[in-house]
């Protein structure tokens, strides 16, 4: 598979949400951001420097060509373009994780998802009347971040988490898909230190607008304030502030120090998200899941009188999480688990006869999960379960609940 195959958002949507923090590489390519300003802006430099990010662990690339920081020199479409598509194109055909390009133009966004990107981060609160319908047309993945003309509130969590939802209802009714949006509250942008520290302090109150949340953080004055230190100093201080917006939930954080930081989110993460736990990342250990998608079984469930007496179709997926190997273990059934078994535990729970299904599809997917826990030697599972046919009353592609359990 070519790295730019891989590049591309799967289709259900950005990530693999809630599994683990993801780590947003930053990559400036312009002369003056406020930590690495001038330091990329050679196209070799930056590829170089995209390519380190990966093999450090990062997630996503984050390519800007116009610095956002306070007081900073806006670029004209055709400077900005001139920076960052170079880049873009050389890093789309190479490496093996998205891109999102960090602009506030539209045109610069549809020159950039042409070239290879796939999420656009816009930190000016969608000023450009035209980044709505580009993103959408390009079915790409946006970042909405909070941002506005002065650091003054009602209350601090309150209007930013009504700016995002709004910001969110209105990026949806402009053709952009729900799960391809991603919601920060804008760490350093239209804040003081005090509303900054507060932001994270009280990120898990933002994840009540039920979308992915990404957090930037790193190196920013706030920790130059706390700590007295210039940008090159702040790493510590960056690591701090992460630890706690992944102790807070945050999905993503948009970090420079790549290295340092996928450090301190596998420690957090498997504080917070015990069954990322075994998860030790080195060349001598694998990480094993068996996927199975769409096992078509049938049974009486529903709250619906008819649905307890008639059997329907339901389709099964599951993720399961074998945990962490040696490197080359045995090629053996034994070693693994039996897809035929996993089938059969799974079609024990969903074949209900007349009068014996659940309710809730939600419990079934529970059911299910609590099953294979019992019957396989796992770390974690996830199960979907779809109900092609349930009675709505209108046409739908399809109705599914997902429920999630590790253990531990
Ligand atoms: N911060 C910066 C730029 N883009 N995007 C999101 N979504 N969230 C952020 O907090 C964020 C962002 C500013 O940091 P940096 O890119 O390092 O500096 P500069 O704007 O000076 O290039």
């Amino acid at each position: 598979m070519s790295g730019k195959e891989r590049a591309e958002i799967s289709p259900g949507g950005l990530f693999d949400w809630g599994r683990r923090t993801f780590i947003m590489g930053v990559l400036n390519v312009t002369p003056d951001s406020f930590s690495d300003g001038g330091l990329y802006l050679e196209p070799g430099a930056a590829l170089a420097r995209a390519r380190q990010m990966v093999d450090e662990g990062a997630d996503l690339i984050d390519v800007g060509g116009e610095s956002t920081r306070p007081g900073f020199a806006r670029v004209g479409v055709e400077e900005e373009l001139a920076r960052v598509l170079p880049v873009i194109r050389a890093l789309a055909s190479e490496l093996p994780v998205p891109l999102s390009v960090d602009t506030s133009k539209a045109k610069v966004a549809a020159a950039a998802l042409e070239a290879g990107a796939s999420i656009v981060n816009d930190v000016s609160s969608l000023s450009d009347p035209d980044m709505i319908p580009v993103v959408a047309r390009a079915g790409a993945g946006l970042v909405i971040m909070h941002n506005q003309a002065e650091a003054v509130y009602r209350d601090l969590v309150e209007d930013i988490t009504g700016f995002l939802r709004d910001a969110a209802a209105r990026v949806e009714k402009g053709g952009v898909r729900p799960d391809r949006i991603i919601l920060d509250p804008g760490f350093g942008f239209a804040k003081t230190v005090e509303h900054n520290l507060e932001v994270v302090r009280r990120l898990g109150e933002f994840r009540r607008l039920g979308k992915p949340l990404l957090l930037g953080p790193s190196r920013k004055s706030t920790i130059g304030h706390v700590l007295s230190l210039p940008p090159d100093q702040r790493v510590e201080g960056t690591a701090s502030l992460v630890a706690i917006a992944v102790a807070g939930g945050a999905d993503m954080v948009r970090v420079h120090d790549v290295k340092e930081m996928v450090r301190v989110v596998r420690m957090a993460d498997a504080v917070v998200r015990p069954s990322t736990m075994k998860v030790v990342p080195g060349a001598t250990s694998v990480w094993r899941r068996i996927c199975l998608r769409g096992l078509r079984l049938e049974g009486c469930h529903g709250v619906f009188p008819e649905e307890k007496q008639q059997v329907q179709p339901f389709f099964v997926d599951v993720d399961l999480e074998l945990g962490q190997h040696r490197e080359g273990p045995a090629d053996s059934l034994r070693a693994t688990v039996d897809y035929t078994d996993v089938c059969r535990s799974v079609a024990e729970v969903v074949r209900k006869g007349p009068g014996e299904g659940y309710d809730l599809i939600e419990t079934l997917a529970e059911a299910i999960a609590s099953k294979l826990l019992r019957d396989f030697p796992l770390m974690g599972v996830v199960v979907r379960v779809h109900k092609p046919e349930a009675p709505l009353g209108g046409f739908f592609e399809d109705l599914f609940v997902e429920v999630r359990r590790g253990v531990g």
